[in-house]
């Protein structure tokens, strides 16, 4: 009885301040604030728990079952951190530090309400003491003090989650930098009351930026560099932790038509993305995470230490790229990753190519005169070895955007050069697309490509240099090719 007593006069109290705040608001044309205020029906701190059950976490690019309309419970989780070495791109690996084994760590999926019971562990074999800090946690540290653990310790801390969205997780152990910069982030998702509306399909993908001693590609066990860290030049920007992560084989699957959500985190250390899925269109974005949806997006900006939802409907057949938009950390630094949309065409929605032909205004300056090979004066002595040296410089100009550092090529796009079959077959056929440029079907190491290399506009001795460098190296068979060679071909 004097309890509800008490409540009214405090709610009568809250009432009076709520009217005050709201005349002096609406004074100040500003009425934003109370309307989110009213929204709020509920405390979250103060809803109810019925019952207990232990979480499913799940590595990257999987995500725990939906919490359905199922109430608040007692979550009881527990995540292991380990140090361990692993490939960041082709012959090149890194030493990363994880929450559960893998870049991002484990995905964590709660709903607002859930009182959660967290247990790390830091294994016995690991250099370094960690912890976590959450996002979605409201008190000292996100957690960062209760959890902080030295190898060969385990601590279980708890917490209410009371602000349902999507937040990012990371290790705040000094330094910090260090720490986030070697992968130790993930997603805790939150869910509302009743849960997201139901998907066919739900992908859980990260971008991370990271700094290594050598450039990229470089290929060996590469070392953290601190300095590259400092000034914000990443060799390496990648989704779930390296270069192949989502694409070959690692490429995510659905069928057209299908709804696709795909919950996107920024573990930084220092880089926004602008996200984006090339041949798609964002139907929604849960903007930052949290409760506003934009419609029909192209690109999203996900700052570092931040998370986005992203849905749309896989309409037609294709691979869908997803990118940084901050396009040379795509194509030079591994921000690419492929969602294999298979199913029947839509040609209704996308038609592809209905009519080509060829375009030619006449003028002097659109004309592209063959450099001849006699102006350079290149010394006709120029042995295999200089060859190699010269062509190795024109490849990572000329050649090495598309085709990739070490020749590997990127799936369904570029084909490799690397240990290449179709290469290694013919190198008339190899200068001839240099000097002409290639499109159309081909197949290369049993993988089709169909799409266009435009001519490249070099001299004899460049062509030369460039396939010389490219035959000897990557697996290939190590023919010189000659100014020579090339000079017959172009007649
Ligand atoms: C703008 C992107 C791009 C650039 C730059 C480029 N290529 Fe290509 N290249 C392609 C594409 C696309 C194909 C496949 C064309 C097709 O599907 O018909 C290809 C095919 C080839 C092939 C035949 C297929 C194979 O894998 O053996 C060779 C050889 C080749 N490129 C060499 C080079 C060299 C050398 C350079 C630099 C001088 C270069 N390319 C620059 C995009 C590019
Ligand atoms: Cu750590």
């Amino acid at each position: 009885m004097e309890t509800t007593y008490k409540q009214i006069i405090k709610g009568l109290t809250y009432l009076f301040i709520f009217l005050l705040t709201g005349f002096v608001l609406s004074c100040n044309h500003d009425s934003t604030q109370i309307k989110n205020h009213t929204k709020k029906t509920k405390d979250p701190a103060n809803i109810k728990v019925f019952g207990e059950m232990k979480a499913e976490l799940t590595s990257p690019p999987f995500v725990p079952a939906p919490v359905g309309n199922r109430p608040a419970k007692r979550l009881y989780m527990e995540m292991e951190i380990i140090e361990q070495e692993a490939e960041m791109a082709d012959g090149v690996s890194y030493v990363y530090w994880t929450f559960g084994g893998t870049v991002p760590g484990s995905f964590i999926r709660t709903r607002v309400g859930d009182v959660v019971d967290f247990k790390i562990k830091n294994h016995p074999d690991n250099k370094l003491p960690h912890n976590i800090d959450l996002h979605a946690v409201t008190g000292q540290g996100g957690g960062a003090e209760a959890s902080f653990v030295a190898p060969g310790q385990e601590k279980t801390f708890s917490f209410k989650v009371i602000n349902p969205g999507l937040y990012v997780y990371h290790c705040a152990t000094a330094p910090v930098g260090m720490h986030v910069a070697n992968g130790m982030y993930g997603l805790i998702l939150v869910e509302p009351e009743g849960g997201l509306p139901p998907v066919d399909k739900e992908f859980y993908v990260m971008q991370g930026d990271f700094y290594t001693e050598g450039k990229f590609g470089e290929a060996g066990l590469q070392a953290f560099n601190q300095q590259k860290a400092i000034d914000e030049r990443p060799d390496y920007v990648v989704f779930n932790g390296s270069v192949n992560a989502l694409s070959g084989e690692n490429a995510l699957q659905a069928k057209a038509g299908e709804n696709i959500r795909i919950f996107f985190g920024n573990g930084g250390p220092n880089l926004a993305s602008s996200f984006h899925v090339i041949g798609e269109i964002f139907d929604k974005v849960y903007v930052d995470g949290g409760d506003q949806v934009n419609s029909n997006v192209g690109t999203t900006l996900v700052p570092a230490g931040g998370a986005a939802i992203l849905e749309f409907v896989a309409d037609v057949p294709s691979n869908l790229v997803l990118v940084d938009h901050s396009i040379f950390r795509a194509f030079n630094k591994g921000a690419l990753g492929i969602l294999a949309v298979s199913g029947e065409e839509n040609h209704n929605i996308f038609a592809g190519e209905i009519e080509e032909g060829i375009y030619n205004p006449g003028s002097s300056l659109a004309k592209e005169t063959p450099k001849d090979s006699k102006e350079l004066a290149f010394p006709s002595e120029m042995n295999k070895g200089d060859r190699i040296e010269a062509g190795k410089k024109l490849y990572m100009q000329a050649c090495f955007a598309c085709h990739q550092a070490s020749g590997e090529g990127i799936p369904n796009a570029f084909p490799p050069l690397a240990n290449a079959d179709y290469l290694n077959a013919d190198e008339n056929r190899a200068i001839d697309v240099l000097l002409h440029g290639l499109s159309g079907e081909i197949e290369v190491n049993g993988k089709k490509y169909n799409s266009m290399m435009p001519a490249q506009n070099l001299s004899d001795e460049e062509v030369a240099n460039v396939l010389t460098y490219v035959y000897n190296n990557w697996g290939n068979k190590g023919t010189e090719i000659t100014p020579e060679m090339v000079k017959k071909r172009r007649q």
